[in-house]
């Protein structure tokens, strides 16, 4: 039986037919565009989770919150001490309070939802990205060889 993923949240700001996107500066995902959040710390829930690391990085804080996808991303040829699998659960925000400031961890910058750069971000989000700002809810698997080359995808019932 799998053991239980590590959970970890992505939260999707999104005006007109923007998105904020963020630069991360360090750790897991570096140099890539993402969403922000990070990791879901003991006691709270992911959506806690989401508002606080939305918070953290970029300064803003999100006032309604919608679950539209979740993804267990899986990386068999890391180490499991590195604890790389994880479950992300992806929310998009249409409403927020709060200046946006750059942080230590991330630089953010909107982009028209016409224009992500696929190309500058983990290999699995040209999967699903379209169909979460198309308004689909999506539950997927994805699965790398090395450290980030997607080697399978499966989109499993809808959430
Ligand atoms: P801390 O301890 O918060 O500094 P950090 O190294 O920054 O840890 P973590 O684990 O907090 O990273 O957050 C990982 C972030 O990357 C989460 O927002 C989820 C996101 N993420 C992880 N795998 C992803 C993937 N394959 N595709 C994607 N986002 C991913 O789009």
């Amino acid at each position: 039986m799998d053991k239980k993923l590590r959970q970890a949240t992505i939260c999707l700001l999104r005006k007109n037919d923007e998105v904020l996107l963020a630069m991360k500066k360090r750790g897991f995902g570096v140099g890539k565009w993402n969403g922000v959040g990070g990791k879901v710390k003991e006691g709270e829930t992911v959506e806690q989770a989401a508002i606080r690391e939305t918070q953290e990085e970029i300064g803003v804080t999100p006032v309604a919150i919608e679950q539209v996808a979740v993804l267990d991303f899986r990386f068999p040829d890391v180490p499991a001490e590195k604890n790389w699998d994880q479950q992300v659960v992806v929310f998009i925000c249409n409403e927020w309070t709060g200046e946006f400031a750059e942080s230590e961890e991330m630089l953010p910058k909107w982009f028209k939802i016409s224009e992500i750069p696929y190309d500058q971000m983990w290999s699995d989000d040209v999967f699903w990205m379209p169909k979460v700002f198309s308004g689909q809810k999506v539950k997927a698997e994805f699965i790398f060889s090395g450290e980030g080359k997607l080697k399978e995808h499966k989109f499993k019932e809808l959430v």
